[in-house]
Parts: structure tokens; C-alpha cells; sequence
């Protein structure tokens, strides 16, 4: 579903080979005119139009959409899906139209355009999208209502994701946290079928087009080809696990004092339901019980912005502040206006925060249930992220109103927060003291808890989905390799025995939502790139945990440039734009940990004598 900017109206992925050697297959209504060769002209206006008519329908599709996820009823959910089939219906005759122009020789802009309006599923069957655009609407529906109801029947013993999430951070008592864990991830049981049967329509949809299947055409995107892709993030996971496998084992060691070694074993993976988040994706709730010995300094925003009375709008206000600081435009009314910040009390939404470019001019939007704690306000910073870059290259032509990949689109805000110093906080007036430089290891280790312990969660989740499209997995298997990667990578495991007909990767947002996922990983790599790019900009030359690019225009307009090429050009130019460099690299986040990765070693070689 068109959830976020990266995903507004349609997925498009990049692909460097493409369609000209593709069969054409029997399309009725969408014929092909072969009468004649066609001219450059004619290639030029059929991408013209094509853009036009895309982006009209987009703007219906996105106003469908926002409306279903703020208000899921049955009319708005058959409304959206209505909506995104129009749109799916144009972008297939549009793909099976372009590749009528494949040999021409075309202008480099229009020879880009031309191949993204072909990275595209293709459904030729009627019934097909009907299918799909049901499927998928439904699915992005079903997880916004879900609950855990510990009597079944009873609804006042119902707990929705947000109130089990609260549990998951603040708990200490393994028994509820367990419970908690499994009365969430059993519920997606009831989507299972819907969502096998939507794989099936994807990978129909991708093959017509002529990938290999829907994991193919999302690897395709970042301008290589798609085992390059697959490979380029195997080889970033190779250079952060040690890193990694550090902190894991700090946590361990750290979790064994707190829960007793009947519950956190001394080797082997740790289970699932003690990290503080509901996917173990990141574990800074964990924070008090993981702190360095004499860290008495709070972090925690959260306490600031209740005791302050500090609301969800203010909370925005701030991070906008930090993006006009750097020399941005303000945020157009009309976002304050449209967007949905706190969870309404009379009806169901869809909670998971996502930002939304509606017309792709100035109707932007986010949409949030914004609680006052240091997630959320990051997490705020993070959608803003988004916005700034929509924004940005909204005077691009509109197919290259993205970002330069997916990846870049997640970690505009990413990099933002990560200039959140302290000194930061203290200075706008949510922090109450400044730690000093003695606390640094503190403030580094909230930090890792949060971007380290992301970084195998990040790269294992496509995995899953990849071996899902690709067939390799089948739905009675989903668990099991689920499984099998979460041991892999995060070395966690179940809390319990696997439930029959199970399906614990559904619990996941992204996956019901089907939002590729590979892309926080690369994020996760990337920010601390353009963080050290744009601190090294500014001029900054100490830590890089202590460097803010708070009020620094020039390290502003060094960003803006690259977020206003959107998707005109290949994203290593964009990278190239920011950073000086065209490749993507660990050495920026392992820099920024380096003195913590140090104190881990030794903490651990201490902690494991004990
Ligand atoms: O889904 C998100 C954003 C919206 S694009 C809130 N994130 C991933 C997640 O929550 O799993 C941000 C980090 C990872
Ligand atoms: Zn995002």
C-alpha cells in the first residue's frame, strides 16, 4: 500500500536491464501499436502522459488510503482498494505501452523515466488486481485493528499493539512480558491465508514483467543488478557483526544479573521476550538495566516532555525546528492541519507511523500516535525525514519525485537524529543536565542499543521475504525459517514452542503492510555516513557521538543539495553529492562505536569471570 513517500502510489523499482528483450505477452485491452517504428517525439509524449496520468491517479490513491488508515471501516477499506486499483490498472498498460520505445535511442532523463515506468508489477487479469488491490488493502486494515484479548470473548481484556508495546518496554517480569509476546504474534495467525494468497498474486504480477519473482523486482531497485544488491548487503553485515556480536553478549551477560540464568541461558540464543520491543529490533528500553556502572545522567527525554506537558504537536514543532535550523524551508500549514498525530479514541487506525507526500507538491502529511517518550520523538524526527526530502525534489519532474533509493529515503531523518546530542537536548530544553565527557560511553552505548542491536533485524526480515517470493518457503515452512534467521542473525529464539499454523513474521508490520525492508538496513549504514559527511562539512573535527549539525546552514545546504536530485540520478551520484564517495560503508558507523566496541571487549572478558 502507498504508505510512505517510497512507496506513493506504486512501487518503482530501478532495474539496469530491462524489458527490451522481454516477450510481449497477449495483453487485450492494452495493445501495442507495431505498425510503425516509433520516433524519440513519440517516446517523449507517451512519458509525458504516462506521468501525468500516473500522478493524477496517484493523488486519488493516496487520499483513499490516508482516509482507510485513519478511519478502517468497511467502506473506506473498499474505497482504497477501489482507488488502487485504478491506479494499478494504468501503471500496467503503462508498463506493457513503454516497452514499445525500448531500442530508441533517448535523452538521458527520458531514458531513466522510460525504464521506471517499466520497474513495475504488471497484472494483465482484471480479476487479478481486483484480487490484489483487495488483498493488500485488506491485509494493511487487519494489522491496524489487531488486539491480544487474554480472555477470548471478554473485551475489556483486549490490549491493542500500542498498549503491548508499553508493556514489552517497561515490564521487567518475564512472565507478562512472555504472555504479552505471544497473545501478539498469535494473533496474525488470522492473516496468514490472506496473505500467502496475496504472494502468489505478486509474484504473478512481478513475472509478467519479467522478474523471477516480487524479491527480484524489489533487489532490482538500487540501480545494479539484483544479486549485486543481495551481495553489497551480505558484505555490510560481514563488517558490522563483530560489532554486533559485542554488544549481543554484553546484553546476555547484563540480562543474566537482571533475569537469573534459568531465564537467560549462558550460551546460545536469548529469548525473544526480554529485549524491551515487541521484534527485539531494538533494545534502548533496556537502557537502566544495561547502563555503565556511574552513568547517573537520564537520557530519557520521555520524563522531560511529561513533566513539561510538552504535547504530540510541539513535539513536531521541535523537530522542525531542527530542520529550519539548517536552513530549510517551515513546514507548510496544511501539515499541521492534515496530519494525524495522536491516536484517536472513537475509531481504528492504522498506528504505524508513516509519512505521506499526497499530491507530491505541498499536501504532506504524517501519520502517528504520538506518546511523550524519546522513541517517539526520534521517531518524529525520522518521518520528518521524509517530508524534508519530498519537499525537496518536488521540482523534479514526477517520476523522479523519490528518493535516490529506498534507503536514502529512511535515513534522511535517521541522520538527523543522530546530530540529537545532549548538548543538543539540554540546549532546546529536554534534557535536564548535560552529561560530561567521563558519561561519553553512556550516551554511546543508548545509541548502539538502538542502531547496532537494528542492524541484523534489519537485514534478516528480506531474507525471510526474498525465500518467501522465491518459493523456497512455503507458508507451512514460514515459521521455521523465520526461525531459523532470527537465530541466525540475532541470535534470539521463541519464547515458546512454534504454534501450529503460526505466522510470527506477520506480527510484523511490514510484512501484512508488505513494505520491503531491506531498506532500514541500508539506512542504518548510510546515516552514519552522511552524518560524518555533513559533521566533517560543519567543520567538526572531534567524536563523532559528540557532533551536532544543529544551526549549521552550511552542512544544510550541503544535504538539500542531495535530497533535491531525488531519484533524477543513480544514488552513488547522490552519495558522491553529500559524502565524496560512491560506495556504500560500515567504516562510518564502526568510527562513531569504535571507543564503545573497546569497553564492551573489556566489560565482557570482566562480566564473564563474575
Ligand atoms: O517503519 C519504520 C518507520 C516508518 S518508515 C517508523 N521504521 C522501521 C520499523 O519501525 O520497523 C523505522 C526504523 C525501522
Ligand atoms: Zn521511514
Amino acid at each position: 500500500m502507498p504508505d510512505q513517500f517510497t512507496s506513493r502510489r506504486f512501487a518503482l523499482p530501478l532495474a539496469a536491464a530491462i524489458a527490451a528483450a522481454l516477450p510481449l505477452f497477449a495483453v487485450p485491452a492494452m495493445a501495442t501499436n507495431k505498425q510503425s517504428a516509433p520516433t524519440v517525439a513519440e517516446a517523449e509524449k507517451f512519458i509525458n502522459e504516462a506521468e501525468q496520468r500516473l500522478d493524477k491517479l496517484g493523488v486519488n490513491s493516496n487520499r483513499a488510503a490516508w482516509v482507510y488508515e485513519t478511519h478502517i471501516t468497511g467502506d473506506t477499506e473498499a474505497m482504497s482498494a477501489q482507488a488502487a486499483e485504478q491506479t494499478l490498472t494504468a501503471a500496467s498498460e503503462i508498463a506493457v505501452q513503454a516497452r514499445r520505445y525500448n531500442k530508441l535511442k533517448l535523452p538521458a532523463d527520458s531514458a531513466r523515466k522510460l525504464k521506471l515506468l517499466q520497474l513495475n508489477l504488471v497484472l494483465s487479469q482484471p480479476a487479478d488486481r481486483e484480487a490484489y488491490t483487495r488483498l493488500s488493502t485488506k491485509l494493511a486494515g487487519e494489522y491496524g485493528k489487531a488486539k491480544y484479548c487474554s480472555k477470548p470473548g471478554d473485551a475489556s481484556s483486549c490490549r491493542d499493539l500500542g498498549q503491548l508495546e508499553d508493556l514489552m518496554a517497561n515490564s521487567r517480569d518475564p512472565a507478562q512480558l512472555k504472555d504479552a509476546w505471544i497473545g501478539w504474534h498469535k494473533q496474525a495467525i488470522s492473516y496468514k491465508d490472506s496473505y500467502a494468497q496475496y504472494v502468489a498474486l505478486s509474484n504473478k504480477g512481478a513475472r509478467e514483467m519479467g522478474y523471477a519473482d516480487t524479491g527480484a523486482l524489489w533487489r532490482s531497485q538500487y540501480d545494479m543488478p539484483s544479486e549485486e544488491f543481495a551481495a553489497e548487503t551480505e558484505r555490510l553485515w560481514q563488517q558490522v557483526k563483530p560489532l554486533y556480536d559485542s554488544l549481543h553478549l554484553y546484553v546476555r551477560l547484563k540480562l543474566r544479573q537482571t533475569y537469573g540464568p534459568d531465564v537467560v541461558p549462558k550460551d546460545g540464543p536469548i529469548p525473544a521476550h526480554l529485549f524491551g520491543n515487541m521484534w527485539s529490533q531494538t533494545w534502548d528500553n533496556l537502557y537502566p538495566i544495561l547502563k555503565p556502572q556511574g552513568q547517573n545522567t537520564s537520557l530519557d527525554v520521555g520524563e522531560v516532555l511529561k513533566e513539561r506537558k510538552i504535547d504530540a504537536v510541539q513535539m513536531t514543532r521541535f523537530a522542525e525546528g531542527f530542520y529550519t535550523s539548517l536552513g530549510m524551508e517551515k513546514l507548510p500549514e496544511s501539515f499541521y492541519a492534515n496530519s494525524m498525530l495522536v491516536k484517536p479514541r472513537d475509531r481504528e487506525v492504522v498506528c504505524h507511523a508513516s509519512a505521506w507526500d499526497i499530491d507530491s507538491l505541498t499536501d504532506v502529511r504524517i501519520k502517528m500516535c504520538i506518546n511523550q517518550t524519546t522513541e517517539d520523538f526520534t521517531t518524529i524526527h525520522h518521518e520528518l525525514g521524509h517530508i524534508y526530502y519530498g519537499l525537496a525534489y518536488r521540482k523534479q519532474p514526477s517520476l523522479f519525485r523519490n528518493g535516490a533509493n529506498d534507503g536514502f529515503h529512511e535515513a534522511i531523518g535517521d541522520t538527523i537524529a543522530l546530530s540529537m546530542t545532549p548538548e543538543y537536548l539540554k540546549k532546546i530544553g529536554l534534557l535536564n543536565e548535560v552529561p560530561d565527557a567521563s558519561q561519553d560511553i553512556g550516551v554511546l552505548l543508548h545509541k548502539a542499543l538502538e542502531k547496532v542491536a537494528f542492524l541484523p533485524f534489519g537485514y534478516l526480515v528480506d531474507q525471510w521475504r526474498w525465500q518467501v517470493y522465491s518459493g523456497k518457503v512455503a507458508p507451512k515452512d514460514y515459521d521455521k525459517v523465520w526461525w531459523e534467521l532470527r537465530e541466525k542473525y540475532q541470535g534470539i529464539k521463541r519464547p515458546a514452542p512454534m504454534e501450529e499454523g503460526g505466522f510470527d513474521a506477520g506480527a510484523k508490520y511490514h510484512v501484512p503492510a508488505d513494505t520491503p525492508y531491506a531498506r532500514y538496513f541500508v539506512a542504518d549504514i548510510l546515516q552514519f555516513q552522511f552524518h560524518r559527511a555533513l559533521c566533517r562539512e560543519a567543520g567538526y573535527t572531534g567524536p563523532l557521538n559528540r557532533c551536532s549539525i544543529f544551526e549549521n546552514k552550511q552542512a544544510g545546504a550541503k544535504y538539500q543539495a542531495m535530497l533535491s536530485m531525488g531519484q533524477s540520478r543513480p544514488w552513488p551520484e547522490a552519495l558522491k553529492k553529500v559524502a565524496g564517495e560512491e560506495k556504500m560503508d560500515a567504516s562510518a558507523i564502526l568510527d562513531y562505536f569504535a571507543p564503545l566496541k573497546v569497553w564492551l571487549d573489556a566489560q565482557n572478558k570482566e562480566l564473564s569471570r563474575q
